[in-house]
């Protein structure tokens, strides 16, 4: 066999010697007689030693060596624990030859006496063979034991200590589910309480609660699971004021504890092992820690030291003692092909079995026996335990005993009565005297799980006797070691995703909380009312969640797109005129419900405004500018502000003493001279939103203050439009390296006329990660996070450098990765079951290019990382080769201007120009149309800008004729009406010759087409419709006319109508509703001449005109119809909605 020593230990920073492992001489290292999965090789250190790295070779000289293999450890050489890495149990790689060393550092440290090596895969040529390394240095801790009865009392010098630090750190290990590690607590309400539950650590703080209510303080964190496996769990609570580290083993978690307060207020003592005896109600029953603590640190004080020296109090316990006490239940693991099989008393038609399980699984046959004269079967079923005998149901219980804890199971059986306890529980004890035969076998799938403390006929099974193979028999099941997993622990579903799992993974389950993907990860909601607009979206309430991916969670706001910027209102729930009383000092707070995810809006946005009014009598608001001020607003980030609307910061002031207009010119504010009112914008948006204000002066006889907190209100999305220009292939932009561990998800836009190029790189020591351009149709991402490179690609049927934005999605995370181009194309794959998780990256992160490789020529623009928006204009600016900002937007977004509208572009965007046509609105999409009163005209001027502007109030061209008349060769006339006067003149157009163009209802409501042109002697007419079209309802109206051939169209009838000569005819005015005027909309049939534009909105009116769409219908049809458009509110509740389609 084998030896081994520690031959000397030195411990330098994380590891520096070794452990060696050497061989019989002359042997050349371990090879098992037989090469299969029950082999393993252990070595002893003699006392426990912390291990940090593994080497291996094969055996010396031969074709044996191990390919991969486990690597289990043990204090005690019973009770085995798998090294775990990643959240699974770790299969190292190991040789492909018999020389070669391979050599592991464990990422997490292991501290353990015994360690064994199972090989789970071999040489091909040969058999198992093995030389191993271990390095490590030497360990020493002060144990001690608690027996659940004994606590330790560390009492402070003072009675009452108020603590702004803490540092506590510990080891435990226990088979108990629940017990408190530690305890202290003070009479101002102050407490900390670490304890066990569900096998679970939680940990309880509060650092004190104010006067209005007892429960803001509270907070409770927890971590960790199957923590009753009585292996060694270590802990770190670092706490400064309400920051906290919370770490236990290798996962940290760090959380701001609740309420105001930044001070521990203790009384007397902090207990360890339990809670003090002082007799206080706040026990609440909780058991007491049951196990082993070790290198105890609380502030510096070693309390296990302490203890051993007897300067402590351990008075409570009977039986001190400073090594561990071990457990003997000896677990056994089960995969899906496993089974034990354990000896029973023969010929017995009575069976007493007694277990206990813990598993994942809701499925799983626990036990088989036979009886004297049929079966016996105890499984679960959809969680739940049911005892089949003769193939009969006889009982179960309704909870769910699939979920990880340990579950004892005890079943006495004779012939046809059966009685089952689960959990020591009486009440669930089922007693069943009768059984019927059903046709199908009960269910047969194996158990995945551990089970222990195995009892037959009330005698332990003698498990070793099964491992040495003298009893029993057994198949691919783990003695002596639970390798259960908690995959949702730490939990991989982000923002607030349920974590669902079975004993080969979990999934995740998003519904309602606004994210999507494998983990919850990717936002539902766009950043902006900017980024909705830009899909089409008109004015409405919708979801946005600013920081995408990131930890604020998604809000509703009111967007408003009728103007060039989009306005994103933001309400809160102070209601109008709220009234302020009863204080004579600040605060008197309200909370406006402005939480820091409207920071993010502030952050983006080109301008904020919010209005805020204070209404008075008797109650002053700001006080002289030197005076302290009564009143104040508290703003982004906390701050406190002490000017009120209409004025800025740095002066202590209201609107009227900025405008020198204030009632009292002694005051610079209103209400300071108990005048009525102040009120403004606030529009320092560093400052905004106004989260809370403070009136301090309301409390004198007579005193009334009212105050008004209006909306925030912000214009524009500088995040969404944040672009720069690559203009030379070796040009990037530089940023700090991308945090993505566990999750990571890119967003951009981009456009180019090259046909490949490097989007963005960030490198780590083999891990990467990677997207690309890698042809005009194909876009890649890929990454390594240590299993290998893995690439995704999407193919897109048209080529991509086609000067368009293309929108660049890509996620991946523990689950999977994905990639999607546009919203057309769509790639992912699952991630492997097992392996490494982590992207760890070192480099920076290389946008536009990356070393060596093809840089990309063209925009990148909105690049998002994790909800994070990088700044690419501001960078460009300071690097050569890179362009803030991008030109050329219109090419992909001149669609959205509908009607004829003209897309014109902007440094950061594009507008669309709607003055040549009858539409108005961002995408020229709104109607302008009125009611006419009788009597009301409307006059347009079909003249050039400048000529327009001189003669404002023509009826007709007042200057001689030239290239800018209008010649009326052919049009385009197009509008909507209602009325029901008949008759009336729809539409007149005259110029100064004798030409005109009228569109008339005659008496009978039937609707007339008149011309006058220069070429004919006589007008000539077309009756277009014959019934009464003044009938109240909307009609449209659309004619073409080329030369002498017209085409119109009235509620879509079509035709060519025959000239007819008419005599003039004399109409009175129109009443009714006429919109959607449409003439000659293309600008360059009005006349030949360039840059002749007519004006949308009328020249000049007469009589009185009412803004109105005539009751027709819209003639834009939405890009997405609400109920297929997932940013509709109406859609957010019941979908679920995958990925980023
Ligand atoms: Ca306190
Ligand atoms: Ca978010
Ligand atoms: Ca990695």
């Amino acid at each position: 066999m084998l030896t081994t020593s520690f031959e000397r230990c030195l411990c330098l920073s994380s590891y520096s010697f070794l452990v060696l492992s050497h061989v019989t001489p002359g042997a050349g290292g371990w090879s098992p007689l037989d090469s299969d999965h029950y082999q393993w090789l252990q070595v002893d250190l003699g006392s426990r030693k912390q291990v940090s790295a593994i080497a291996t070779q094969g055996r010396y000289s031969s074709s044996d060596w191990t390919t991969r293999y486990r690597l289990l450890y043990s204090d005690t050489g019973r009770n085995w624990k798998p090294y775990h890495q990643d959240g699974n149990i770790w299969a190292f790689s190991g040789n492909s030859n018999s020389e070669s060393s391979v050599r592991h550092e464990l990422q997490q440290g292991i501290v353990a006496r015994f360690l064994r090596l199972v090989p789970l895969d071999w040489s091909e040529e040969g058999r198992i063979g093995l030389r191993m390394e271990l390095y490590g240095c030497s360990y020493w801790a002060d144990v001690i034991n608690f027996d659940g009865q004994g606590v330790i009392a560390y009492r402070f010098k003072v009675k009452k200590v108020k603590i702004i630090k803490d540092v506590i750190t510990l080891k435990f290990k226990t088979s108990e589910s629940e017990g408190v590690i530690l305890h202290g607590e003070g009479q101002q309400g102050d407490y900390i309480t670490l304890e066990l539950h569900r096998a679970k650590l939680l940990l309880q703080i509060n650092l004190g609660s104010n006067q209005y209510g007892s429960i803001l303080g509270h907070t409770s964190v927890s971590s960790g699971s199957l923590l009753d496996d009585h292996h060694w769990h270590a802990v770190v609570i670092e706490r400064f004021r309400r920051n906290v580290n919370f770490t236990l083993d290798t996962h940290t978690q760090h959380f701001r504890t609740n309420g105001e307060f930044d001070h521990l207020d203790l009384d007397y003592e902090l207990s360890f092992g339990g809670m003090p005896y002082s007799g206080k109600p706040s026990g609440g029953g909780r058991k007491n820690f049951k196990g082993c603590m070790e290198s105890i640190n609380y502030n510096g004080d070693n309390i296990t030291d302490l203890a051993r020296r007897k300067k402590i109090d351990t008075s409570s316990f009977r039986n001190l003692t400073f090594s561990c006490m071990e457990a003997h239940s000896f677990p056994v693991f089960f995969n899906a092909t496993s089974f034990l099989q354990l000896p029973g008393r023969a010929n017995h038609n009575a069976a007493s079995v007694g277990f206990q399980f813990r598993t994942w699984n809701p499925d799983g046959l626990l036990l088989f026996s036979n009886l004297g004269d049929g079966t016996l079967e105890v499984s679960l079923e959809g969680g739940q335990l049911a005892v089949h005998i003769n193939a009969s149901r006889s009982g179960g219980r309704s909870s769910d005993l699939s979920d990880g804890q340990w579950h004892a199971v005890r079943l006495v059986a004779k012939e046809n009565f059966a009685m089952l306890t689960i959990d020591g529980d009486e009440a669930s004890a089922v007693r069943t005297s009768y059984f019927q035969q059903t046709p199908f076998p009960p269910l047969q799938r194996s158990f995945q799980g551990c089970m222990q403390a195995i009892l037959l006929d009330d005698q332990p099974a003698d498990l070793h006797a099964v491992e040495k193979g003298v009893a029993g028999a057994f198949e691919n099941v783990s003695l002596d070691m639970c390798a259960i997993i908690d995959r949702c622990m730490p939990n991989h579903c982000e923002h607030g995703g349920r974590c669902k799992q079975t004993w080969d993974g979990f999934s995740c389950t998003c519904d309602g909380t606004g994210y999507t993907g494998a983990t919850c990860h990717t936002s539902i909601y766009e950043p902006s009312c900017e980024a909705y607009k830009h899909l089409g979206r008109s004015s409405d309430t919708y979801w946005v969640d600013p920081d995408g991916s990131g930890p604020l969670g998604p809000f509703k706001v009111n967007c408003n797109m009728t103007e060039d910027k989009v306005w994103t209102t933001v309400m809160n729930n102070l209601p109008a005129q709220t009234t302020v009383m009863g204080s004579n000092q600040p605060p008197s707070n309200d909370v406006l419900g402005m939480s820091c995810q409207v920071t993010a809006i502030t952050t983006s946005a080109e301008h904020c405004e919010q209005h805020i009014s204070y209404s008075c009598r008797t109650s002053r608001l700001l006080n002289t500018p030197e005076g302290t001020p009564y009143t104040w607003w508290v703003g982004r980030g906390s701050e406190k502000h002490f000017y009120w609307g209409g004025s800025g910061p740095g002066v202590q002031k209201c609107a009227c003493g900025i405008d020198r207009n204030c009632t009292d010119p002694k005051y610079d504010c209103n209400c300071d001279a108990d005048q009525k009112e102040d009120s403004g914008l606030l529009v320092y948006k560093d400052h905004l939103p106004v989260s809370q204000v403070a009136v301090g002066d309301t409390n004198r006889p007579g005193s009334e203050a009212k105050l008004t907190v209006g909306p925030l209100r912000c214009q524009g999305d500088g995040n969404y439009w944040n672009a720069a220009s690559f203009t030379t292939p070796s040009s990037y932009l530089h940023f700090s390296t991308f945090q993505g561990e566990t999750s990571a998800d890119i967003s951009f836009y981009f456009k180019t006329s090259a046909p490949y190029g490097v989007f963005l790189e960030n490198l780590g020591n083999t891990d990467f990660i990677r997207l690309e351009l890698k042809s005009p149709t194909v876009v890649s991402f890929s990454f390594d996070v240590g299993n290998g490179p893995v690439e995704l690609q999407v193919h897109s049927a048209t080529p991509l450098n086609d000067d368009q934005w293309h929108r660049v999605m890509a996620e991946r995370n523990v689950k999977e990765a994905v990639l999607q181009l546009d919203l057309t194309y769509r790639a992912s794959r699952p991630a492997p079951p097992q392996g490494h998780t982590r992207l760890e990256l070192f480099s920076q992160l290389y946008v536009g290019a990356a070393g060596g490789q093809r840089g990309f020529l063209g925009c990148i623009r909105a690049l998002r990382m994790n909800g994070v928006t990088l700044d690419l204009e501001e960078r460009a600016k300071v690097t050569p080769g890179v362009k803030s900002g991008c030109q050329g937007h219109c090419t992909s977004y001149g669609v959205y201007c509908r009607n004829g509208g003209q897309c014109v572009e902007r440094y950061n965007g594009y507008a669309c120009d709607c003055t040549a046509t009858a539409y108005d609105g961002p995408f020229c999409t709104r109607e302008v149309g009125g009611f006419f009163e009788a009597g009301t005209l409307v006059r347009y001027n079909f003249l050039s800008e400048a000529a327009a502007a001189a003669n404002r109030d023509a009826w007709s061209m007042a200057h001689p004729l030239s290239s800018q008349e209008v010649t009326l060769e052919q049009e385009e006339v197009a509008f909507s009406f209602s009325t029901s006067n008949a008759p009336a003149i729809l539409m007149y157009v005259s110029s100064k010759t004798q030409d005109y163009l009228a569109v008339l209802l005659r008496q009978n409501g039937s609707l007339q087409v008149r011309y006058h042109l220069g070429g004919l002697r006589e007008p000539f007419s077309i009756d277009v419709d014959q019934r009464n079209l003044a009938n109240g309802q909307p009609h449209t109206f659309n004619m073409s006319r080329i030369d002498r051939s017209v085409t119109i169209q009235v509620h879509a009838q079509t035709g060519h109508v025959d000239p007819e000569l008419i005599d003039r005819y004399n109409s009175p005015g129109f009443v009714g509703c006429l919109s959607r005027v449409q003439f000659n909309a293309a600008a360059s049939a009005v006349g030949q001449s360039e840059g002749r534009t007519f004006s949308r909105q009328p020249a000049s009116y007469q009589g009185k005109l009412v803004e109105s769409n005539c009751g027709a219908s819209p003639l834009s049809i939405p890009p997405m119809s609400a109920a297929t458009d997932p940013w509709h509110l109406d859609n957010t509740g019941g979908r679920d909605i995958r990925g980023w389609m």
